[in-house]
Parts: C-alpha cells; sequence; structure tokens
C-alpha cells in the first residue's frame, strides 16, 4: 500500500515564544517534539532553532547538538532550514551544511514574505545547491510560488540531480507573497514540476492549512505540517502540540488510503543514507578542512547583494498571519 510521508515543521523562524508559550524552542522541547511527532506518524522534521532567549539563530554549535540529540532519540530525517529568517545572511545560512544534517530546505527564489522579503537569489541558490551534492546532503526544494518550479527546471537542466538522486519539493502554500494556498494553485504547480521530481509535498500556512492537506492528498502528494505554518486547529483553537497536528495528518493519510510512511521508508524515498551511518557529525563550531575563508561574508554579499537590514525583532517576526 502506497503511504504518506509527513514531515513536522515544529518551530519556524517567525512565531515568538512569549506569543505561544508552546513552540518548542529549547532543546529539550525540540527532543520531546520529536520523539512525540514521531510516535504520531512523522517521518522527518524540519528544523529552525532558537537561542536562549528563544530568538531564531543559526548558531552552528546548536544546529549540531540540535542534529546529534534528535538522531540520537528518534529515527526521523532531520532537516535543517537553511532559510532561517528573513535577516539571516546568506553565508551563515550556506554554513547550516556543516552541522551534517541528512536533508536541508533550499527555497528556490525569492518571495515576498509578509511585510518582509525571503530573498534567495540565483546564484545563492545555485552556490547552496553544489554545496549539497558536495557535502551529500539531500535537498528539500521550497517551492513557494510557480516562478519556482521554473526556477527548479533550470536549477536540474545546468546542475544535475541532487546527492542521492531523488528530487523532493515542498509546495509551501499561503505565505502573503507567495502562491494562494488553493486547490486550483496546487494543482497547477504539480503539473509543472520536472519530471526529474520523485516525490513532493504541500504545506498551507495558516487556515490554508487543510485545503491545502486534502488537496495534497487528493494528488497524490505528501503532507508537511507544525506550528511552523499553522498555529490553530481551528478558527480560536490554538495548537497545544505540535504532534495535534501531525495526528491529524496522520488520520487524513489514513482516510486517503495512503498510512504515514515510517522513517526507515521515507529515507529510501529521499535517497538519505540512516543518520547514524552518516560520518558528518563534527564537534560543534568546528570548520570543515580548507572551508576557512570560504564563506567570507562580504564576498557573498557583493556576488548577491546584501540581505535585509537588521530589524527590531518584532517586526522581524511581521509575517502576516491568516488566522
Ligand atoms: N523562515 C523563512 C524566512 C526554510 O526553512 O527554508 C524561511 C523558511 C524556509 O522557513
Ligand atoms: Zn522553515
Amino acid at each position: 500500500m502506497a503511504s504518506t510521508l509527513i514531515t513536522v515543521a515544529p518551530t519556524g523562524a517567525e512565531t515568538a515564544k512569549a506569543d505561544f508559550p508552546a513552540l518548542p524552542t529549547t532543546l529539550d522541547e525540540l527532543v520531546e517534539t520529536a520523539k512525540r511527532c514521531e510516535a504520531a506518524g512523522a517521518a522527518m522534521i524540519h528544523l529552525h532553532i532558537r537561542d536562549g532567549e528563544h530568538r531564531p539563530t543559526l548558531d552552528l554549535g546548536r544546529l549540531t547538538e540540535s542534529v546529534a540529540a534528535i538522531r540520537q532519540n528518534t529515527a526521523l530525517i532531520v532537516q535543517l532550514s537553511t532559510g532561517g529568517a528573513v535577516t539571516d545572511p546568506y553565508d551563515r545560512r550556506l554554513r547550516v551544511l556543516d552541522a551534517g544534517p541528512d536533508s536541508c530546505s533550499l527555497t528556490m527564489g525569492t518571495v515576498n514574505f509578509g511585510d518582509d522579503v525571503f530573498m534567495n537569489p540565483w546564484p545563492f541558490v545555485t552556490e547552496l545547491y553544489q554545496l549539497t551534492q558536495e557535502r551529500e546532503v539531500v535537498p528539500e526544494f521550497e517551492l513557494f510560488d510557480l516562478g519556482h518550479v521554473a526556477a527548479l527546471h533550470r536549477l536540474l537542466d545546468k546542475y544535475g540531480l541532487p546527492y542521492g538522486g531523488r528530487v523532493h519539493c515542498d509546495l509551501v502554500m499561503g505565505v502573503p507573497g507567495g502562491m494562494p494556498g488553493t486547490a486550483d494553485a496546487l494543482v497547477a504547480a504539480v503539473n509543472a514540476l520536472p519530471d526529474a521530481v520523485t516525490s513532493w509535498s504541500a504545506t498551507g500556512i495558516g487556515r490554508t492549512a487543510l485545503p491545502v492537506a486534502l488537496a495534497a492528498l487528493s494528488k497524490g502528494g505528501h503532507l508537511r505540517v507544525g506550528m511552523e505554518d499553522t498555529l490553530t486547529l481551528a478558527k480560536g483553537e490554538p495548537v497545544t502540540h505540535n504532534a495535534e497536528l501531525v495526528e491529524r495528518a496522520a488520520v487524513l493519510a489514513t482516510l486517503a488510503q495512503r498510512p504515514p510512511m515510517s522513517p526507515d521508508e521515507a529515507h529510501v524515498q529521499q535517497g538519505s543514507p540512516r543518520g547514524a551511518d552518516r560520518a558528518v557529525c563534527r564537534p560543534a563550531g568546528e570548520q570543515p578542512a580548507g572551508a576557512e575563508g570560504q564563506w567570507d561574508e562580504k564576498e557573498v554579499v557583493r556576488e548577491y547583494g546584501a540581505a535585509q537590514p537588521e530589524r527590531e525583532a518584532d517586526e522581524r517576526r511581521s509575517r502576516d498571519r491568516v488566522e
């Protein structure tokens, strides 16, 4: 029987812990969340991490520690976000791969993001992609708009298949500025995917979560859910734990006759070696040999243009919510 990959995106970079105390932001909370979500049917975790004050960070030591802790406690595919927060500079986003994840997100173009802009210029996309091939990290292509689908054709034509030989995409729908979270938009995007795509999932932001999940299942896709994308189960009913969203996705997938995929199946689907077999886990903060100077921030800024200027913390989390 065919099955459904359920990815949980438990935290994101936009929601403040003070506004949603149920948001997992500490390492203990992330590990507890990962374990409960795995038991509820998740096979992959899309991870953003926070600092000691619960603010988004791309600190390499924390990232490395988080990858190791989730691997130790679950069989989930560990996917690190290379999108980070809209204010994160390109060089730090590239350095995420130094934490040795199984998988990483790779957004296929720039998109308006509420009142902000999520910057992904083509030279950055191609550099990140080639780095995933070099470091043997499986990318998940994040598609926020139909233009990102066109960019994926261009990328695969020019640079070939990802590490592992599989091509997995995630349609991120309903972001204010990106494609809408509707069945029509989903079908248009899926019909335009390159032939090389071997699997795809979809996620709907805010109140588009359910219509997108139902459309994805109807069209043969997989699901991403979690508090990064959705903070309510229904109007006036806040999510109290990410596992509630995974449980709901598992029920929908089972009703659709495609029950949740196990992490072992998911590793095969994604072309990713088992986490424990990977030799990439480095001690926190250690640079890979030869990487010194490779990540010169000025060079990266000159090449791609400056990332958005630093803003006040509140403004930084201003991505419009549609609940
Ligand atoms: N936080 C968004 C600016 C990703 O994880 O790769 C970017 C994002 C996509 O969430
Ligand atoms: Zn993310």
